[in-house]
């Protein structure tokens, strides 16, 4: 898969996705991953990417004519344009999953107090938010999309780890876990994980996952 990034912060991406599953995914060639600044798409001196709102109001908007033209240079016939806004419809599990079967992604980062509505009609193929908070700018909701997508990619994931969709698969939260040693600092492992009774341990989770869903997360019930 090909993911180009659209920012004007582009030094954000160092770091996080040079780390872990995804610098494994890119060394493999299985994740083809280029970020671009938005302000090199600009023309004039002062490389301008924003202005003030028709009809007034707090703040500045991305103007359309960069965006328009690095989408136009980026984009080919099989890209999905994905305008990360707080706007958009929430990211999920099942999302990442359509987007991990697509061959290029295109992420439009917004900045400032958002972009031009021409943009979202003309460009855009699904706009995503990451959550109900206010964040700075679009810079780590598409580096959180970009992470869930990737270890979805095939081979990706060594097998240890793929049990982790689980979770969401069947819609529970995770069952408490431990390792070794059995007591620490006089905190002791439930019994039953001990027992070495498999249908009993089984039972024990299935219960563990359900109450704490009940508790920390009734809407997925
Ligand atoms: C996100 C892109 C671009 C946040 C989440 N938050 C917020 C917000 C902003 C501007 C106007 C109104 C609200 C900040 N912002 C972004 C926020 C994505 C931009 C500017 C964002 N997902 N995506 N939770």
């Amino acid at each position: 898969m090909k993911i180009d990034v659209l920012t004007l912060f582009p030094a954000m991406f160092t770091g996080p996705l040079d780390e872990s599953i995804v610098k494994r995914a890119r060394a493999d060639g299985l994740l083809e991953l280029a970020v671009h600044n938005l302000r090199d798409y600009t023309h004039d001196r002062h490389r301008t990417v924003d202005d003030k709102p028709f009809g007034g109001g707090p703040g500045m908007l991305l103007k359309p004519e960069p965006v328009f033209e690095a989408v136009e240079h980026l984009a080919r016939e099989m890209t999905r344009v994905i305008l990360l806004t707080p706007a958009g419809r929430a990211f999920n599990q099942a999302i990442a999953r359509a987007l991990a079967e697509q061959e290029h992604l295109l992420l439009v980062c917004g900045s400032y107090e958002g972009l031009d509505e021409r943009v979202r009609e003309a460009l855009a193929d699904d706009e995503l938010s990451i959550g109900d908070y206010v964040l700075t700018n679009g810079a780590l909701p598409a580096m959180v999309l970009i992470d869930a997508v990737t270890r979805l990619l095939p081979g990706a994931l060594g097998d240890d780890q793929s049990p982790h969709d689980e979770s969401f698969s069947h819609g529970l939260l995770e069952y408490p876990q431990y390792t070794r040693p059995a007591e620490f600092r006089g905190m002791k492992v439930p019994e039953v994980l001990l027992s070495g009774n498999h249908a009993q341990i089984a039972r024990w989770r299935a219960e563990q996952a359900k109450q704490r869903t009940k508790d920390r997360r009734p809407d997925l019930l």
